[in-house]
Order: C-alpha cells, then structure tokens, then sequence
C-alpha cells in the first residue's frame, strides 16, 4: 500500500511520549493518581476507619503483583461488603427499567443469565472478565485505585479494562467520589458487553497513544463526559448509560431531575468543559445514539496533530505504528 510504512520504536519522533506497542507492556501502566489514598484524604469515608484502610492494602496488593496474563485473584468479600453491594444492586435493579438504556438492559440480562449478577454476592473479576471476552473481547485487569489518564486511556486501546477490585466505606453505598469495584460492574460492565460501546471505548483508548499531555487532558474530559456520566436520547426520553450515573443512585436521580444543564455531545466543546470530581456533575452531555457519538468522535480525532495512525491487531494484540504522511 502506498504512502504507509509500519514504523518501529526507533523510528517515532524523540518527542512522543512512551505508548505500550504490545499487551504484556500494560503490565507498565499501573500508576496511581494519589488524590483518593483513603490514608491522605481527610474527607474519605474511610480516612478513620483502620480496618478499612487496612483491607484497602491488602486488596491493592493484588493489582501491583499481577501480570499479563494471570488469572485474576479471587476475593474472599466480607458479609459488609457483599451487603453494600447488595443494596447498591437493589436500587439498581428498581431504577434500570425506567432509566437505564436498553444496550445496558440487554447486557445487564445476560449478566444475570450468566449467574454473574446476583444480589448476595460481589462478582468475581475473573469471572467477568471471561464473560466480557466472550462478547466483545475486552478482558479487565486489577487496578489498585485510580490511575492516571494517560495509563488507563492506554489500556483500552487493547480492549482492557483497568478495575479496581475494592468495595466503597459502607457507609456511603450510593455515592462515592473514587471508583471501586461496584462502579466498575455495575457502571461500566455492561456497555462493555455491547459491541458497538465496546467500539468506543477501544477508539478512544487508540487516540491516546502516543498523545501530548494537552490531547490526554481533551480525550479524558471527553471519556469523563460520555463513557463516565453520558446521556443519550430514547424515543425522545432522556437515558443514563454513563457509569458513574448507573453505579451511583444518588447522581443518577440529579442528572435526571430539572436540576443540571444538560447540552449535546460536541467533541470540540465538551473536551475542553472543566469538571470536578467530589460533588454531583452540575453538566451533562447527551448524545444522540453511540454511533453518532462515534461518529463525531472520529471526525474530531482526526484533527488531533499525531503524526501517525495506529491500529490494533487482535491476533498478536499488537498495536501498529503507521507513518501517516
Ligand atoms: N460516583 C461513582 C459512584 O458513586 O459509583 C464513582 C465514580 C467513578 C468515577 C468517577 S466517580
Ligand atoms: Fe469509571
């Protein structure tokens, strides 16, 4: 093919920041951004709790020992966290029908099908991970708490999911400010079971590599946005298939109320809207279906200055450097 030559390691600019070519490389994208260490932030739920702090570690252990290619360790859950995520689970199952989009209803069945979501007990990631595999290829790998953009965006490029492996303090099962696991299986498990989500979710991650630190800012705004706390219309109903809205009842019910904005998803405006992260989203972006959100998300990429393509190959799980000019 003409004008396209495969470009090695040696031969991208000096200037392009370090991007993992090769999956057993995300076994380097683990760094933690250190804002919600239930150690340092006075305002955790857990900050003087010690056993809970102490359970924190012995569970974050588990991500900085994994490796490519390990069966994800099994968590013995305790009756308290089973019981938050009991009653996490409940409330989702009452809201979902009325408020959830159907490919999350759809996936959130087969889930249920699977014996994977039951009420009494907090699935284990090894388990989902196999299920995911299944339906679109995504695996997920432990993470130890939140990491930074540019790591985690990384990891979708190969279609794998970071997930923390945590529960919230029990004593704030419908919000919390930091991902844990609950989040992760009922906010972002579903939509990745559904291939056209699932789609998404990976083109994003593939326009993070090899990113400046602006462009990371700009495509993590636009994950915060969409993946994190979208909208979507239904018949001309408002719908929720962001996570951080499907995990929490307690956002959720604002972002549905008369109470925030609510604007179109833009790619050009909504990456560049600055959010916070400790209270409800005073913002929200609706989109039209996912496929014209990744629509609009391709054309704005496409203006992004990198000065090569990349492309994953699923049979070596390889990304590929292509010389674009
Ligand atoms: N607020 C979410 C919840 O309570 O489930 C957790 C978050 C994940 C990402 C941002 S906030
Ligand atoms: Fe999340």
């Amino acid at each position: 093919f003409a004008g396209v030559n495969l470009l090695t390691e040696n031969n991208i600019s000096s200037k392009t920041p370090w991007f993992p070519r090769h999956a057993p490389d995300l076994d380097n994208c683990n760094h933690l951004m250190t804002k919600y260490e239930p150690e340092l932030d006075m305002n955790h739920p857990g900050f003087a709790d010690k056993d809970y702090r102490e359970r924190r570690k012995q569970i974050a252990e588990i991500a900085f020992a994994y490796k490519y290619g390990d069966p994800i360790p099994s968590i013995a859950y305790t009756e308290i966290e089973n019981g938050t995520w009991q009653r996490v689970f409940n409330t989702v199952l009452d809201l979902m029908p009325k408020h959830a989009c159907r490919e999350y209803k759809a996936a959130f069945e087969k889930l249920q099908a699977a014996d994977i979501f039951v009420p009494h007990r907090i699935p284990q990631l090894e388990d989902v991970s196999s299920f995911l595999r299944k339906h679109t290829g995504f695996t997920l790998r432990p993470a130890a708490g939140l990491l930074t953009a540019r790591d985690f965006l990384a990891s979708l490029a190969f279609r794998v999911f970071q997930s923390t492996q945590y529960v919230r303090h029990n004593n704030s099962p419908f919000h919390t400010p930091e991902p844990d696991c609950i989040h992760e299986l009922l906010g972002h498990i579903p939509l990745l079971a559904d291939p056209s989500f699932a789609q998404f979710s990976q083109e994003i991650g593939l326009a993070s590599l090899g990113a400046s630190d602006s462009e990371i800012e700009k495509l993590s705004t636009v994950y915060w946005f969409t993946v994190e706390f979208g909208l979507c219309k239904e018949n001309q109903q408002l719908k929720a298939y962001g996570a951080a809205l499907l995990s929490s009842i307690g956002e959720l019910l604002h972002a549905l109320s008369d109470k925030p904005e609510l604007r179109p998803f833009e790619p050009a405006s909504t990456s560049v809207q600055p959010y916070q992260d400790q209270e409800y989203q005073p913002i929200y972006y609706v989109a039209e279906t996912f496929e014209d959100a990744k629509d609009k998300f391709r054309r704005w990429v496409s203006t992004m200055s990198r000065p090569f393509e990349v492309r994953f190959n699923p049979h070596t799980e390889r990304v590929e450097v292509l010389d674009s000019v």
